[in-house]
């Protein structure tokens, strides 16, 4: 038995699943999971000494790649002062001033210590600021495991093929509203008839849960203008996006401002944190400012904190992004061909740095479409990649992502790695 084997054994007896989070446990893919040991730069290590490029990449965070050494000294400099003193520390202020340098619809922002409460929180206080309760998401759109909008979702709950889940009472799933994403007609349809009584819309302004899905361009600015029409609030869960496509996210790329953005991944540089940010109005009903109650003893801890600083910092002087989305387009288009030599019906999704690969021959542009992947393919490309040391996503229904180490001869080692895996399907 290989050592991740009997790792994984062993983390079978005392945590559920063997894992601190579902998509871990590589059962869509029918592979047993590889517990990791290091990461540097483009590459991940296994417990067994197997190298993989790693397109994984901690499901988004480390855009400048495992272990920078910019981001890994900020950690150690802070860790050596104190790892938590449940006071304003200077690392949470400058970042947030970074947070509010950068995107474009942040005049103040909380920090948190996940995506998933970054959503809550902003629901909470979007719900507080209409005193209305209902909420719009979008099928296989994931805003992390809040109640409120754990229905239809992607990443997880599509990769396992779950309706929902057990544990949301009826009355919470039908204060959501559930459209299908770049249907902007429905966004009309739904407001004409129940406008006044939402609260928010919450959307992926690129879906990265669903595999990557681009918007098209009249669908945000419809969601910009009916909730501005209606009296209700757009939040962009840019927790995949923010940091990732431009400094100032989606939102500065698509020239849209939602009134709230949720944050996570990037900002945090690889440690635990997440943010809500928006106009100076709406985060003033956040306590004690305002009446909308949100707390965490670890929130704005030192250490994440200057990992996310190091981070933000590291990109706004290296201003990375054109040569990553060139790299991107690059390496997408080659392993596409490399499928077509191979008479494999495929299509792939990429904006910017992430992307996904989708085998069907129809485009992509909606969760009924991402589903019409062959997913025992899928199973069979991520094995097979794997043992040609390539890491990907262990999930149809999620994006793959490069960071500024993956460099030309990195990526080349890439490429040959699914040749082979290609071949062997
Ligand atoms: N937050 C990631 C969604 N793309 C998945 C990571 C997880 O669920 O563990």
């Amino acid at each position: 038995m290989t050592q991740s084997g009997r790792i994984f054994e062993r983390a079978l007896r005392v945590l559920p699943g063997g894992v601190n989070s579902p998509v871990r446990a590589f059962k869509a893919v029918k592979t047993s999971p590889i517990v990791a040991k290091r990461g540097f730069g483009p590459y991940l290590e296994d417990a067994d000494g197997n190298r993989y490029v790693d397109f994984l990449m901690s499901w988004g965070p480390l855009i400048l790649g495992h272990s920078h050494p910019r981001v890994v000294s900020a950690v150690k400099e802070a860790a050596e002062k104190g790892l938590s003193f449940g006071l304003t520390n200077p690392y949470e202020v400058e970042l947030a001033e970074e947070v509010v340098a950068a995107v474009p619809s942040a005049q103040k922002v909380r920090f948190v210590n996940s995506g998933t409460e970054a959503v809550m929180s902003a629901l909470r206080l979007a719900r507080a600021a209409t005193g209305r309760k209902y909420l719009v998401k979008f099928a296989g759109c994931y805003h992390g495991h809040y109640d409120a909008v754990l229905v239809s979702a992607g990443s997880g709950v599509a990769t396992f093929g779950l309706p929902g889940t057990p544990g949301i009472p009826e009355e919470v799933a039908r204060l959501t509203f559930v459209l299908p994403y770049n249907d902007a007609e429905a966004v009309r349809n739904l407001f004409a008839q129940r406008g006044e009584e939402i609260a928010a819309v919450i959307v992926e302004p690129v879906a990265g849960n669903m595999g990557v899905v681009p918007p098209e361009e009249e669908f945000l600015k419809t969601l910009r203008e009916e909730t501005k029409k209606h009296g209700a609030l757009l939040i962009f869960d840019e927790v995949i996006t923010g940091f990732r496509l431009s400094l100032g996210g989606a939102q500065e790329v698509f020239g849209i401002e939602p009134d709230l953005t949720t944050l996570g991944k990037v900002v945090g540089g690889g440690m635990p944190v997440g943010a809500y940010a928006g106009r100076r109005e709406l985060m003033e009903r956040i306590a004690p400012e305002g009446d909308v109650y949100q707390a965490g003893t670890l929130s704005g801890n030192p250490v994440a904190m200057a990992a996310g600083l190091a981070t933000l910092r590291e990109l706004k002087e290296k201003n990375p992004y054109r040569e990553l989305e060139e790299k991107t387009a690059s390496f997408v288009r080659e392993l596409s061909n490399l499928l077509t030599e191979r008479g494999i019906a495929h299509t792939y999704n990429r904006v910017g740095s992430m992307f996904t690969v989708f085998f069907t021959d129809r485009p992509v542009r909606n969760y009924d479409d991402a589903q019409t992947s062959d997913l025992e393919l899928f199973a069979r490309f991520f094995g097979a990649l794997l043992k040609n040391g390539v890491l990907i996503p262990p999930s149809q229904f999620e994006a793959w992502f490069l960071s500024t180490a993956h460099d030309e001869k990195v990526l080349e080692e890439a490429l040959e790695g699914i040749k082979r895996a290609i071949g062997e399907l």
